[in-house]
């Protein structure tokens, strides 16, 4: 429930999304993804962006996700 943005904080993609959120004053999860590790392109993260990067936003039934 509410929205999830699986993300990094050394990603600026996603600190892109977390400032629009922000200047909204809207409640949302930051689901840390480890880049380091890869942990981008592994399954759970694919399953929410295809092109294996993020961030990658939900809010219940609308999931959103970038690619270059
Ligand atoms: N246009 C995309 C760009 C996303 C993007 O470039 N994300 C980077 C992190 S800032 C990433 O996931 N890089 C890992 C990779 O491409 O493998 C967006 O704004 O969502």
């Amino acid at each position: 429930m509410g929205i999830k943005v699986y993300g990094s904080m050394v990603s600026i993609a996603t600190l892109r999304v977390l400032l629009c959120l922000a200047e909204k004053d809207l409640v949302f999860e930051l689901i840390n993804v480890d880049l380091a590790s890869g942990e981008h392109k592994r399954p759970h993260i694919l399953a929410r962006n295809p092109f294996g990067q993020i961030p990658a936003f939900e809010d219940d039934d609308i999931k959103l996700f970038g690619n270059q």
